[in-house]
């Protein structure tokens, strides 16, 4: 069993976040140093967790309260000084044994390349795993600052894996990323095309993008507006808004497995709590969807 942290995510009572019981396994991966520009990412999962404690257990827009299902919290693990490489193993490891114990993995960032250990987690457990991603940058780079195990380069490492993905927000890119997603015919859903659009003619297309498999959920929080979340360690303007966000997570919760997500890339703010508490607000969120979710 692994070693659990208390108080956790929402702070939850000892029967609402035993191991054996719990439905989710939430996994902080406090890890940032391959972080281009704004760097505390790092800080993100305890500012998640911290802002937890002020969610409302009840979602008025569900009708229950998720975690009713269980929510047990890892403790955040060392982070190791060999390298991100044999980082992202450790966290890979972590992620595994949520997987092999059945949960719904539910990582927490730290830098983006954080997601490529809940991927490979996952994608071992079910090899014909999909990724839908939030975000405001493609993530495209074959290797960045010299390493494959770089955030900028998370999504080119899911695909080289084989993995079918959908990228949804998006609005920052280099010339060789955006020449790969046209090479590849890749699923590409741009801010500046669906941000104008009501969420009822978009949100649909992108869930038929997606195969009918399995699907990892990884939300850079960057991909919504800095109007609504703010401390991001790369904000870039014209993102999704909050309702628009949570209408495309409800709507692929609904309509596919997902076996996992992960919201990463909080940078907290100093004097300001409104990207924390909208981070933890969206986890549980996610929590509530994929546990009202007919997706199989
Ligand atoms: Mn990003």
């Amino acid at each position: 069993m692994p070693e659990l942290q208390v108080p956790g995510f929402l702070d939850v009572p000892e029967d609402r976040r035993e191991w054996a019981s719990s439905r989710f396994a939430v996994l902080p991966m406090p890890y940032d140093a391959t972080c281009s520009y704004g760097v505390g990412t790092r800080n993100g999962p305890a500012a998640i967790i911290a802002a937890s404690h002020q969610v409302e257990w009840y979602d008025e827009e569900l009708g229950i309260e998720a975690c009713e299902a269980g929510i047990a919290t890892l403790r955040a693990p060392d982070v190791v000084a060999t390298g991100p490489v044999a980082q992202i193993q450790a966290f890979e490891a972590q992620a595994s044994a949520v997987v092999a114990a059945g949960k719904t993995l539910v990582g927490l960032g730290g830098e983006h390349s954080v997601s490529y250990a809940c991927f490979r987690a996952l994608r071992e457990r079910w090899p014909g795993l999909s990724v839908l991603q939030i975000d405001a940058h493609l993530d495209l780079r074959s290797e960045y600052h010299g390493t494959v195990a770089s955030h900028a380069a998370v999504m080119h490492r899911m695909l080289a894996d084989g993995a079918q993905t959908v990228q949804v927000g998006i609005r920052s890119g280099s010339m060789e990323e955006w020449q790969l997603v046209a090479q590849r015919g890749l699923a590409v859903f741009r801010a500046q095309d669906i941000a104008p659009r009501p969420a009822s003619e978009w949100v649909p297309q992108v869930i038929d993008a997606l195969p009918p498999g399995p699907v990892f959920v990884t939300v850079d929080l960057d991909g919504f507006d800095p109007s609504v979340i703010p401390g991001t360690g790369t904000p870039e303007p014209g993102g999704l808004g909050w309702w628009q966000g949570l209408a495309l997570l409800r709507a692929v919760c609904a309509a596919r497995h997902v076996v996992g997500f992960d919201v990463v890339e909080l940078e907290p703010q100093a004097g300001s709590r409104v990207s924390d508490f909208a981070a933890a607000r969206m986890v549980y969120k996610l929590m509530g969807y994929q546990l009202v979710g007919l997706g199989s």
